[in-house]
């Protein structure tokens, strides 16, 4: 039976670690489905230059097969010392096959002469809403950090284990779940997603 007194959002992702998060971080009032209710959606492709844009297109193309509210994530980390790559193509940084192993030993790659300061980033997220076929809203959050010269840590998921958020020593796959959504990117953005869905 459908629980009357929680929302019903589709969270337009197929990475079961976006769902698990959102659904950690947005807490028991919220019913929060994703893409595998719409088996047939076919893929969008992500040919946005920002993450605003592949966060639009991900919410548009899932918008008109749901009814209610749907929330779209495109998110990545930045680097400084490699001009703000892997950024939008984050989750095919070692090609359009590749799984996050391949990702993050490329990026340590990529960093293995880079020192200091030199190895700054953040993460980004932007997230779309979207609601009879039209965006209604976007909101975004980011985090600073600097990325580690190892892989450190078995929590979290993607670039997570190479990532240590400024003000901390421990990366965020060293974090409990709890304690990187109170810092993270995603943690961010869907704080603002969820007060502005609160207040309509
Ligand atoms: P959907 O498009 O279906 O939502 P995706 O994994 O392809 O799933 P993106 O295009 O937004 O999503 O790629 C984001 C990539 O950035 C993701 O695959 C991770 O590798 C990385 N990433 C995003 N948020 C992260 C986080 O909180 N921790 C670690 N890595 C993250």
């Amino acid at each position: 039976m459908t629980d009357v007194s929680k929302q019903r959002l589709l969270l337009a992702t197929r990475n079961a670690h976006k769902t698990r998060e959102v659904r950690e971080i947005l807490g028991g009032g919220w019913i929060v489905e994703d893409l595998s209710v719409l088996p047939g959606l076919a893929e969008v492709e992500e040919t946005g230059e920002t993450f605003e844009d592949n966060a639009k297109l991900k919410a548009l193309a899932a918008s008109p097969h749901y009814e209610g509210w749907v929330l779209a994530d495109d998110s990545g980390l930045e680097v400084d010392a490699l001009g703000g790559a892997p950024g939008v193509r984050s989750a095919r940084f070692a090609g359009d096959n590749a799984d996050m192993a391949a990702n993050r030993a490329l990026l340590l790659e990529k960093l293995r002469e880079v020192r200091g300061q030199e190895r700054r980033g953040r993460f980004r997220c932007v997230l779309a809403l979207a609601k009879d076929g039209e965006v209604v809203r976007t909101f975004s959050g980011s985090v600073e950090g600097f990325i580690t010269p190892a892989e450190r840590g078995s929590g979290g998921f993607g670039y997570d284990s190479l990532f240590i958020p400024e003000g901390s020593c421990r990366t965020f796959a060293e974090f409990t779940s709890q304690q990187k959504h109170s810092c993270s990117h995603r943690g961010r953005a869907l704080a603002q997603a969820a007060a502005f869905l609160r207040q309509l």
